[in-house]
Order: C-alpha cells, then sequence, then structure tokens
C-alpha cells in the first residue's frame, strides 16, 4: 500500500504565502483580510498561530515528503492549526548545505535532511556514514533508533537543530556511465559525492576521482560527461532519472546512513513542553510512516529502472570494497568517543 494523500491524509489546512520575511504591505493587508475571512467562516484560528516553512530535497511523493506531510498533519491537528507548518518540496529553498545554514540560523523552520552533509559539522554523523558498518537495514535502525541517534541528536542540538526523529534512506551503490564490476574498474572516474569529507576520502580510497556537487547538479553533470558516476540508494536514483544518463548501477552497498527530521532550535526555544510533545510524537509516527514507504519504494524503483534497461550489476563479494576502507576508519573513528560508538554498533545483536 502508498501513504499518499489520496488514500487516508486529507489536504492540509490552506497555508498563507506570505511569512515574516516576505510580507509586504500589499500582501499583508490580503492576509488581513484572508484571516477575517475565515474568522468569518468559524475556522479555529488563533491569533497566535504560527507559520513554519520545511525545506525537503525531494518531490512531495517521495517517501520522505509522504513521511513530512503526515508530520505537518499531525502537527496542524493536534495544536488545533496553532503549528501551521508548509513543507517546499523538491529544494525548492535551495540546496542541501544552504538549507543547513538556513536552519540554523531560523530562516527555515524544519526539514528532512540526510546525515552525511553533517559530517564536517557534526562528528557522529561520521559514523553513521562509515562504509560497510551496518550489516543490514535492522542493524541500522538500532543503532540510530539507540546509541548512534543518542550522540548525533547531541552534537546537532550543539550546532542548533533539534532531531525529532530517524529516516531510513536505504543502502547506497555506484551507478556509472561505465560497468563497474571491481574497485580497480574506478581508476580515473569522477564520482560524484556529498560535500563531506568522509565521503571525499571514501572514494578516494576505491581509487576514484572524488567530485562533491550538489545533488541537484547530478543529472545535468552526468549528461555533459563533468562526472562518470555517482552513488545513491534506488529510490534516488530512480526518481532524480539519473539512470537515464548512468545505465550501470553495482550493488556496492557501501553506506547505510539514516536521515533525520529535524527543528530549527530557533523555534524550539520559543515551544512549551505541550508543544514538544506534540512535535517529538508526531516525528516519531512519521516516521514509522515513511519507513514503510521506503520499504516498498526501494522495490517498484528497482523494478522501474530495470525495466528501463539499466544494467544492474550485482556486487555478491564486497570482501575487496570493505578492504579498502581502513584508512578511512582510521581517519574517522579515531576520536576516542567515535571508536566507542563504532564498537558499541558492531556489538550490537
Ligand atoms: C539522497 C538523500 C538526500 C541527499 C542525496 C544526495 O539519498 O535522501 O537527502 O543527501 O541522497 O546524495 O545528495
Amino acid at each position: 500500500m502508498q501513504f499518499n494523500k489520496s488514500e487516508g491524509w486529507p489536504d492540509p489546512p490552506p497555508f498563507p504565502e506570505e511569512t515574516s520575511m516576505t510580507r509586504t504591505p500589499r500582501r499583508g493587508l490580503l492576509a488581513a483580510v484572508a484571516a477575517a475571512a475565515i474568522g468569518v467562516m468559524g475556522a479555529v484560528a488563533p491569533a497566535a498561530a504560527q507559520e513554519w516553512r520545511g525545506w525537503n530535497i525531494h518531490a512531495a511523493d517521495y517517501p520522505n515528503g509522504i513521511g513530512m506531510d503526515a508530520f505537518t498533519r499531525l502537527v496542524a491537528e493536534r495544536t488545533n492549526n496553532r503549528i501551521r507548518m508548509r513543507t517546499f518540496h523538491s529544494a525548492q529553498l535551495g540546496q542541501q548545505d544552504e538549507a543547513i545554514q538556513q536552519m540554523r540560523l531560523g530562516t527555515i523552520d524544519f526539514a528532512n535532511f540526510n546525515l552525511s552533509p553533517f559530517n564536517n559539522l557534526a562528528p557522529s554523523t561520521n559514523v553513521v556514514t562509515l562504509p560497510f558498518l551496518f550489516r543490514n537495514v535492522a542493524h541500522m535502525q538500532a543503532a540510530i533508533d539507540g546509541p548512534a541517534g543518542e550522540q548525533i541528536a547531541r552534537d546537532l542540538e550543539g550546532i542548533g537543530i533539534i532531531a525529532l526523529a530517524w529516516y531510513d534512506a536505504g543502502a547506497r551503490s555506484l551507478y556509472t556511465t561505465r560497468p563497474v564490476r571491481v574497485p580497480a574498474d574506478l581508476r580515473g572516474m569522477k564520482i560524484r559525492v556529498q560535500t563531506s569529507d568522509l565521503w571525499i576520502d571514501l572514494m578516494r580510497a576505491l581509487g576514484a576521482n572524488p567530485t562533491p556537487l550538489p545533488f541537484g547538479e547530478v543529472f545535468t553533470s552526468l549528461q555533459s560527461g563533468v562526472i562518470d558516476g555517482a552513488e545513491n540508494n534506488w529510490p534516488s536514483y530512480e526518481s532524480t532519472r539519473h539512470f537515464e544518463v548512468a545505465r550501470f548501477y553495482s550493488t556496492t552497498e557501501h553506506s547505510n546512513v539514516p536521515e533525520v527530521l529535524a527543528v530549527s532550535a530557533q523555534r524550539w526555544r520559543r515551544l512549551n513542553e505541550q508543544e514538544r510533545t506534540i512535535l517529538r510524537d508526531a516525528a516519531r509516527e512519521s516516521a514509522a510512516i515513511q519507513r514503510r514507504s521506503w520499504a516498498e519504494r526501494e522495490t517498484v524503483s528497482r523494478q522501474r529502472v530495470t525495466a528501463a534497461g539499466v544494467t544492474v550489476i550485482e556486487i555478491t563479494d564486497r570482501t575487496p570494497w570493505s578492504a579498502l576502507m581502513e584508512p578511512v576508519y582510521a581517519k574517522y573513528a579515531a576520536d576516542a568517543r567515535l571508536a566507542a560508538l563504532v564498537a558499541q554498533i558492531r556489538a550490537m545483536p
């Protein structure tokens, strides 16, 4: 079953276009007229209602968008529309690194982020990015819902971001314009990575030339030959149509880095305990929805790209790949705290 608005999620309440940052006197007047009209219609719109702006890199029908829409709907319902959130899907508010900065400044109020773009800002996020650390999805979920999540939430709070729940992002694999079966095939190939030192070192350790680029530039960079490949999970490979320009997908499954649903500390500080509980509960419930939707979408995306003629290169023996990762562990899990966390994750049943 797909979780989408047409099957169970009613439309959210109308959301005024302006925010305190964009409002002009004329638009302010229009807003006042609209608010008065709502009042006349008897809808509950208390004067102190807050309007929050949310960032999502993916399209609305991607599992993360479905999770975020569930989150905002639950919060609106449970606060009687006092906290009204609008998610700007498809990176309308900018690319990931800018969005992180905006969230720290409080001009974006909530967002779903992959944890890799935090690698250089929040040290413990490096641990869950580490290659070949998790045995499977259940192992990753146990770590992020447990000890890894606790430390990452603390580190993120230190940079002004409050983690509420963790979303799935599956396993990331390589996709390229030429077949890649063994690490030696990557020699001389320019592979896009997220903006993170760990990712640069990881790709270098595999023998490729790492090229950090925003997600939104990958398609044209593949098309124009600026890069020879990238790496991501099935749903991102499919939804971005990268599969049309990089026709080989090698199932390296080298990283299972999860994602966070988070709120700006600037907003969080001004919430009371009851509101915080509402947000935390809604976020956790949205994560359950996102994870179910994720599992379904992985299968669907794989089917779609296979039907479109992509060559899937099954990597059954990952030892030659993981054997090259020692320098990455030596550099990014060297610190005592992070090394202890890696050991704790490895020891998990
Ligand atoms: C996706 C992830 C995005 C973004 C993207 C990327 O899997 O959901 O948030 O991090 O990968 O590679 O930039």
